[in-house]
């Protein structure tokens, strides 16, 4: 610097010389020369040819002395004693020599002695750019508020140059920027005010801080300059509302989520600074104490978190208005919505409701009839609330969806029978398609209502009732019963017996039944020996409207008392008793038939069964008698010290419980055989014919026996297939040896034992009275009694 400076200097030396100006002022007693130099010349730089221009003899330099009369003890300017030259002693800084003064002159005074002349030199000195602007601090720090007005003022220190007039400080510039723009005050004096005005509004979110560089000119050429860099920070002032990051907050949440469930952040900046941009959450005005009551929203961090009891069906979805606003003293304020979606749980089961509902159905009714009404609700929705609503397997109804949306009718599928089940508990399960689905279960009972659809049965059919003859007038003989399946007054029976006239309506006029409980009273005694079987029916009518009726056919039996004593009909004497006289020849051997006993019992069976034996006789050697034939014979022959008559009587008895008997006498006459062969003779002729008749009369008696038996057969093999079970019944092969029966049936019913007494091989009886068989009633005790009889 100071070598190009001295460089500088050296190329102006000529011209500054060059550009003295030699200014002579004549006086009269002197003269005045003034010189132009410039500053800052180099120490021996020649200012001017001092004596030729004061017109002085250089010769009288040496002689006469010539000197700058100076008061400094370091002159600025010297003469060369030799040739007069005056030049420069010293640098001459103008601004230190002159200051600020707009002219610079430096006033000498050369004294000549001998004689004393004094002349008067001046030497201007000029300015030159030697200095370069400069402001007193090299950085400066501004404050602006970003709320500062266009055209706000701020004013800079102005920039100092020691030189002067065009060298000092001439122009400002202000580096490229955007807001700023420069203002110079120009306040004379050289002296020129920076300042710098706001352009354009700042915006610290934008910059912060903005650097500027003010640079000051000089004049000079090239003009010389000085920096100053300015820094201007922007204050912050609360411009910037809160911002939210996402312009849609929208969010899912489960119902039923449990307290504390963080349901979203949501996030608002502000680009203000400290509490200018400090941002806090709360709801807006318009959130209702409802939704406040299940949300809350954390200030600081904008977390939504649940409170309360999120129920999907109470509501679907939530929008919260929420606002950020930051701390600034006049607080800026966005809103934005949440959105928040309730998402269906399956958390509610379906609902049964029956709205309607019979509860009693006629079991005629016909498949499709509609039993209830139900109604199915589920709150929950999508396959949450589908709902598949079934009725338990295994029962005649069935559900069917009805037009109307979650309604079912209940319909019965098929036929129903009340006397088949009565009641049904209907189990209506309903389920929703939810994961895990959820289901309900509703039981309604159905009553099925009576109708008259089953008519009454007897509890046989036929029947078959075995009555003693000799009742009693009056009493109930047996009695029928029918039950009816069907209930009340459709299951309540009245009975009668059917009069369609004819012969057997006289008999059954004197049969009357109970129509209430089905005892049949008869009002006559029955005769066995009269009437042995007969049939009606009876009819059963419930009260059901129409009523129903069925009829059984009814099978009496008469049963055998032993009411008919035997009958002697051989033999019968003129005026009716049972005597007889038989006459035999002395001569017969032993072992000779003398005459049989013939007797006869209209009872049947062990009734009707005779016995014979001897009640008396002359003597006992002579004469025995067949005990079930009545044959008498000859015992041995007759000698002579034997009677001629002897007497028999013989006694017939049956072999009833209470047996009854007959007594008939026989007189035997012995004679000499030729007579008794000839009375003999006539005798058997008589028989003959009487046999006869009597053999007619026993086929009769016998073909009817017969009949009855083959009837009572049937009907207990009947009975015994129509009932098989309910009876404990066996047949028990009867070996009783007693030599009566060869073969019987017993059949045991109830506490009833019926015997049947199969035919006896009694060989050349001629009254059988067992033979065709009979029923005997015997109570079960009596049969140890019944061996004893034979
Ligand atoms: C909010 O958003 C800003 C800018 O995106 C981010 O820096 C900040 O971490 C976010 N705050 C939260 C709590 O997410
Ligand atoms: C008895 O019942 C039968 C069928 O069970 C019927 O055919 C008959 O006509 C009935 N008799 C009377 C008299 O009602
Ligand atoms: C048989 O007689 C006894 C008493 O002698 C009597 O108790 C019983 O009932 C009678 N049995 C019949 C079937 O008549
Ligand atoms: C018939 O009657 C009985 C009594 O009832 C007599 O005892 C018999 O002698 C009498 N017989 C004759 C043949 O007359």
């Amino acid at each position: 610097m100071e070598q190009r400076g001295c460089g500088a200097w050296r190329e102006r030396r000529q011209w500054v010389v060059f550009m003295v100006a030699l200014v002579l002022f004549w006086s009269g007693a002197s003269a005045q020369i003034r010189y132009s130099i410039s500053e800052e010349l180099m120490e021996g730089t020649v200012v001017g040819d001092i004596v030729k221009d004061l017109g002085i003899d250089l010769s009288a330099l040496k002689d006469r002395g010539f000197r700058i009369v100076s008061g400094s003890t370091e002159p600025l300017f010297q003469v060369n004693q030799n040739d007069g030259i005056l030049y420069v002693n010293q640098k001459i800084d103008r601004e230190e020599v002159c200051e600020r003064s707009s002219v610079c002159l430096i006033n000498l005074k050369t004294v000549l002695e001998n004689p004393l002349e004094i002349h008067y030199v001046a030497v201007e000195v000029l300015d030159v750019n030697d200095h370069s602007p400069s402001f007193p601090e090299t950085e400066k720090r501004l404050e602006m508020s970003e709320s500062a007005l266009q055209g706000t003022r701020f004013q800079l220190h102005a920039a100092d140059d020691p030189d002067s007039g065009q060298y000092s400080v001439q122009q400002y510039k202000l580096s490229q920027n955007d807001h700023f723009r420069l203002e110079v005050k120009d306040r004379g004096d050289d002296r020129k005010t920076p300042i710098l005005v706001l352009q354009k509004t700042l915006d610290r979110e934008a910059l912060k801080s903005h650097q500027l560089i003010l640079t000051a000119l000089d004049g000079g050429k090239p003009p010389r300059s000085g920096e100053i860099r300015i820094t201007v920070d922007v204050s912050d002032v609360n411009d910037n509302a809160p911002v939210f990051t996402k312009d849609v907050y929208s969010v899912l949440l489960n119902e039923n989520a449990p307290l504390g469930t963080t349901v979203i952040q949501v996030n608002a900046t502000d680009l203000d600074e400290g509490s200018n941009g400090e941002v806090i959450y709360s709801f807006a005005n318009d959130v209702q104490g409802k939704v406040r009551k299940r949300f809350d929203l954390n200030p600081k961090t904008g977390e939504i978190i649940v409170t309360g009891v999120i129920d999907y069906e109470e509501n679907k979805i939530y929008e919260l208005d929420i606002q950020a606003s930051d701390k600034g003293t006049a607080a800026l304020t966005t809103e934005k919505s949440v959105i928040i979606k309730i998402v269906d749980v399956n958390d509610n089961a379906p609902e049964i409701e029956v709205t309607s509902f019979a509860n009693a159905i006629p079991e005629d009714s016909r498949p499709g009839t509609t039993v209830a009404l139900i109604n199915v609700n589920d709150l929950d929705s999508g396959l949450n609330g589908k709902v598949l609503s079934s009725i338990s397997e295994g029962v005649p109804f069935t559900l069917t969806p009805s037009l109307q949306d979650n309604m079912y009718s209940v319909v019965t599928k098929s036929p129903l029978d009340r006397e088949k089940q009565s009641e049904y508990d209907l189990t209506i399960v309903a389920k929703d398609a939810g994961q895990p689905s959820l289901s309900s279960v509703k039981t309604i009972s159905v009553v099925v209502s009576d109708v008259n659809d089953n008519s009454p049965e007897f509890s046989l059919s036929p029947y078959a009732f075995y009555v003693t003859e000799n009742n009693i007038p009056g009493a109930s003989v047996f009695s029928v019963t029918a039950s009816d399946r069907d209930l009340n007054e459709n299951a309540l029976i009245s009975y009668h017996i059917i009069r369609n006239g004819g012969e057997i309506n006289k008999l059954l006029s004197f049969l009357n039944i109970n129509p209430e409980n089905g005892n049949v009273f008869a009002q006559k005694s029955f005769d066995f020996e009269t009437l042995k079987t007969f049939q009606f029916q009876v009819v059963a009518t419930d009260s059901g409207t129409p009523s129903q009726s069925s009829n059984v056919t009814i099978n009496v039996f008469i049963l055998d008392q032993n009411d008919n004593a035997p009958v002697i009909l051989y033999p019968v004497s003129a005026n009716g008793s049972a005597e007889g006289v038989e006459e035999i020849p002395r001569n017969v051997n032993a072992g000779r038939l003398v005459t049989k006993v013939r007797a006869y019992d209209a009872d049947i069976g062990y009734n009707g069964w005779l016995l014979f034996s001897l009640q008396e006789v002359t003597d006992h050697s002579l004469f025995a008698l067949d005990r079930y034939t009545g044959q008498i014979r000859t015992l041995r022959s007759f000698t002579e010290t034997d009677e001629a008559e002897h007497k028999l009587v013989i006694l017939v008895k049956d072999n009833g419980n209470v047996s009854l008997s007959a007594t008939a006498t026989v007189i035997i006459k012995v004679v000499e055989p030729k007579e008794a062969f000839a009375a003999s003779d006539v005798k058997s002729s008589v028989k003959d014919e009487e046999e006869n008749s009597v053999t007619f009369y026993l086929i009769i008696t016998l073909g009817s026996v017969s009949t009855l038996f083959l009837i009572s057969i049937v009907v207990l093999i009947v009975m015994q297939c129509s009932k098989p079970t309910d009876y404990s019944s066996k047949y028990l092969q009867d070996t009783n040896n007693d030599g009566t029966l060869c073969h019987s049936i017993q059949y045991r019913s109830g506490d009833k034992r019926y015997m049947l007494v199969g035919p006896r091989m009694s060989i050349g009886s001629t009254i059988v009275p067992g033979s065709n068989g009979n029923t005997l009633v015997l109570p079960e005790h009596r049969r140890a009694s019944g061996e004893v009889r034979s």
